[in-house]
C-alpha cells in the first residue's frame, strides 16, 4: 500500500509540475502594434503673438495605457527639428513639447524641450517608435502646412486623432477655444494639453489595440413625423335661413254676395178687407136705457179692377 501511495503522489507531483511549466513557457500573446496609437495633434508652427520662436508641439495617446516614448522620435524630414522624445506620455493624455524653454507657453508645463525651428512654409513630421516604425505623421505629403496661421499665430490641430495625417485632417484653431498665455502673458490661440478646438470625435481606445476609426454614425434622418392630418376644420353648417312661411292668403272676408239684379220689390200684401170700424156715431136717438146711436161706417168694395168704399150707416 505504502508504494501504491508513493505511486499516486509522484503521478500527481508530475502532473503539477508539468502544468506549472506549460504556463510559464507557454510563447506568450503577440502585442499588437502602437501604430497610430499616439499622433501628432497640434502644432504651432508659427509660435505665439509674444515671438514666433514660441513654437510647441502636442502629441495625443488615443490609447487607455501609458506609453513610455522614451527611444522614439519626432523629426522633420529636413533633419531640423529631429527630437529624441524622452518620457511617458498618459493615457488618453498629452504631451507637450515647448521649444527651447518653459515660457514658450508661460502657464502650462512641457514635458520636453526641443531646438530647430518649424519651417512657416511647411514641413513634414514623422513619429517613430523604438523600432524606427512610422507611428504618425503630420503634412506627409510635404508642401504648405495644410492649417494653421502665421498673423495672429494660430496653430493647426488634428481633427480626428483616430484617422491617418492627411491635409483633409488637419484644421486651423477656431480662436474661441483656446488656453494657455504667451511669454508675454498674451492668449494663446491654440489648445496645449487641451482637447483641440477642432475635434470633432469623443474617442474611446481599447488597451493594446489599434483603435479602429470610431464608426461615425451615420445620421438618419430624423424621421419625419408621422404626417398628421390636419384636421379639417369641422363645417360649420352654414345657418340655412329659417325657411320664413309663405303667407296663406288671409282668409278673404266672406264675399258678400254681389246682389244680382234688380231686387225684386217685395209684393205688400193686399190688405184684406178689414172689417170696418164700428164707425163714426152720427147721432143718437132716444132717452135713457132706449137710446139708439147711429154710427157712418165705409166697407171696402171692388168692381172689377175697381176698388173703392161703401158708406153705410147702422143703429143700434
Ligand atoms: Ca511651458
Ligand atoms: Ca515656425
Ligand atoms: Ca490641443
Amino acid at each position: 500500500m505504502d508504494k501504491f501511495k508513493k505511486l499516486i503522489v509522484i503521478l500527481l507531483f508530475t502532473t503539477l509540475v508539468s502544468s506549472v511549466f506549460t504556463l510559464l513557457f507557454k510563447s506568450p500573446t503577440p502585442v499588437k502594434s502602437l501604430t497610430n496609437t499616439v499622433v501628432i495633434n497640434e502644432v504651432a508652427w508659427a509660435g505665439t503673438e509674444a515671438s514666433d520662436a514660441d513654437e510647441w508641439i502636442e502629441l495625443f495617446n488615443a490609447t487607455g495605457s501609458d506609453v513610455d516614448l522614451t527611444g522614439w522620435s519626432l523629426n522633420a524630414t529636413d533633419g531640423v527639428p529631429a527630437i529624441a522624445l524622452n518620457g511617458t506620455i498618459p493615457a488618453n493624455g498629452f504631451f507637450l513639447l515647448e521649444r527651447t524653454d518653459d515660457t514658450t507657453i508661460k502657464d502650462i508645463t512641457a514635458n520636453q524641450f526641443f531646438t530647430g525651428a518649424l519651417g512657416n512654409d511647411g514641413e513634414s513630421l514623422e513619429l517613430r517608435n523604438t523600432s524606427s516604425e512610422l507611428v504618425d505623421s503630420a503634412n506627409a505629403d510635404g508642401g504648405a502646412w495644410p492649417a494653421g496661421s502665421s498673423s495672429p499665430a494660430k496653430t493647426m490641430e488634428r481633427i480626428n486623432p483616430l484617422l491617418a495625417d492627411s491635409d483633409d485632417n488637419w484644421a486651423t484653431n477656431d480662436g474661441a477655444t483656446i488656453n494657455g498665455t504667451d511669454s508675454a502673458d498674451g492668449t494663446i490661440l491654440g489648445t496645449p494639453k487641451a482637447a483641440n478646438s477642432v475635434l470633432n470625435l469623443s474617442i474611446t481606445p481599447t488597451e493594446g489595440v489599434t483603435p479602429t476609426q470610431e464608426p461615425t454614425p451615420i445620421p438618419t434622418t430624423e424621421p419625419t413625423a408621422e404626417p398628421t392630418v390636419v384636421p379639417t376644420e369641422e363645417p360649420t353648417p352654414i345657418p340655412t335661413e329659417e325657411p320664413t312661411p309663405i303667407p296663406t292668403a288671409e282668409p278673404t272676408a266672406e264675399p258678400t254676395a254681389i246682389p244680382t239684379g234688380e231686387p225684386s220689390p217685395t209684393l205688400t200684401p193686399v190688405p184684406s178687407p178689414q172689417p170696418t170700424p164700428q164707425g163714426m156715431v152720427i147721432g143718437v136717438l132716444g132717452f135713457g136705457t132706449n137710446r139708439t146711436t147711429c154710427r157712418l161706417s165705409f166697407r171696402l168694395a171692388s168692381f172689377g179692377f175697381l176698388r173703392f168704399f161703401l158708406p153705410r150707416i147702422s143703429c143700434s
